[in-house]
């Protein structure tokens, strides 16, 4: 018996009682945009730092502003860098301070113009800001940014705000002055991580990476140790080593996503693959270009680059240089939450999914 009347009135009648009917929605729940691989170029970028060092007095703005600039995406539908991260370039004057706030999201600070002077003050310990550092402020800890000495610092900021966006659960609180007191000494976290602990260390007291400094010439020195004597390679990205958290040993750095130091050796090619997870990719030194889906993406030191979910992907190092790539992955939300995926030219996506 086939069915009689008029479904669009019930259709219409349903919404005005706040009920949808999925028989007139399902087609819409794939509808959404797709992520088109971009790269942001540093030349205009370090203009833009430039102009805003001359414009934007900190003091003139409310408590917790930073002289800070997003790296939008352009493809419709994202808000933000991606659908979890936002990026931005940050820059501190002499005598300057970037007063103290926390906030429930997760950041990180990857230095790219370090200063001697320069300092970032995560719960009470003043932690140096020199080229290549990363450090990272966990969900909850106050920090300031102050510059002591006679340049301009310049750092990434890493932080989950589309994500806590989405989740409508972002949180900002200002402290009650300008900085918050750095009673620690420097060195006292990375110390309390060390390979001697004290006997009681719980480490309930943070629920993600303490506060940490990942000093560069170590980082690069570990690099550079893991591709010499062969461990640290990887098919898919060169020499590939993760920043774990340094109270487990283990990734991710943070709870919502994880960063790598990646070097694409000189004239190497990777192999191609592809995942559910977004890679933020900041080329440190060197030039290439990436195989993004159908599109090519030169480029060279300094530049930022987004390599979307779900597209091929492969890196080129056609130079007589290496290339060294800091870069930021979401993967720890998709495997939190069981949805991550990898597909690899051998091994096939057994599970369904929903890109082509
Ligand atoms: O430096 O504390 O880019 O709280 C966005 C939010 C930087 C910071 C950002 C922040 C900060
Ligand atoms: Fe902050």
């Amino acid at each position: 018996m086939s069915k009689q009347g008029d479904i669009a009135a019930l259709n219409e009648e349903l919404r005005e009682n706040d009920l949808v009917p999925n028989w007139d929605i399902i087609d819409r729940l794939e509808d959404r945009g797709e992520m088109a691989p971009h790269v942001w170029k540093w030349d205009y970028i370090a203009e833009y730092v430039e102009k805003a060092n001359q414009l934007i007095d900190l003091d003139e703005h409310q408590q917790g502003t930073r002289r800070a600039m997003y790296l939008i995406n352009p493809s419709e539908g994202v808000d933000g860098t991606s659908h979890t991260l936002w990026t931005a370039i940050q820059s501190v004057l002499p005598n300057e301070v970037a007063k103290a706030h926390r906030h429930n999201l997760s950041a990180i600070r990857f230095v790219l113009d370090g200063t001697e002077g320069a300092v970032t003050s995560v719960n009470g310990e003043e932690f140096p800001m020199r080229t290549g550092d990363l450090i990272l402020t966990p969900p909850g800890s106050y920090h300031d940014h102050i510059n002591r000495g006679d340049e301009h610092v310049v750092w990434m900021d890493f932080l989950d705000i589309s994500l806590t966006e989405a989740l409508n659960i972002s949180h900002f609180q200002n402290y009650e002055n300008e900085r918050h007191p750095a009673d620690k000494p420097e060195g006292y976290h990375n110390s309390r991580f060390d390979d001697l602990r004290p006997m009681d260390q719980h480490w309930s007291e943070y629920r993600s990476s303490p506060p940490y400094r990942y000093a560069w010439e170590d980082s690069y020195e570990t690099l550079q140790k893991a591709d010499e004597q062969g461990w640290g390679e990887t098919t898919f990205d060169g020499v590939c080593l993760e920043y774990v958290n340094p109270a487990t040993g283990k990734g991710p750095t943070m709870p919502t996503f994880t960063h790598r130091l990646q070097k694409i050796r000189a004239g190497e090619t990777t192999g191609s693959h592809r995942h559910i997870s977004t890679e933020i990719v900041h080329v440190v030194d060197g030039s290439g270009r990436t195989e993004v889906g159908e599109e090519t993406l030169e480029w060279e030191a300094g530049d930022t680059f987004i390599v979307p979910p779900g597209l091929w992907h492969a890196h080129q190092n056609p130079t007589d240089d290496e290339a060294i790539f800091f870069t930021t992955s979401d993967e720890p939300i998709f495997e939190r939450l069981n949805l991550f995926w990898e597909e690899t030219p051998e091994e096939p996506e057994q599970s369904f999914d929903t890109y082509e």
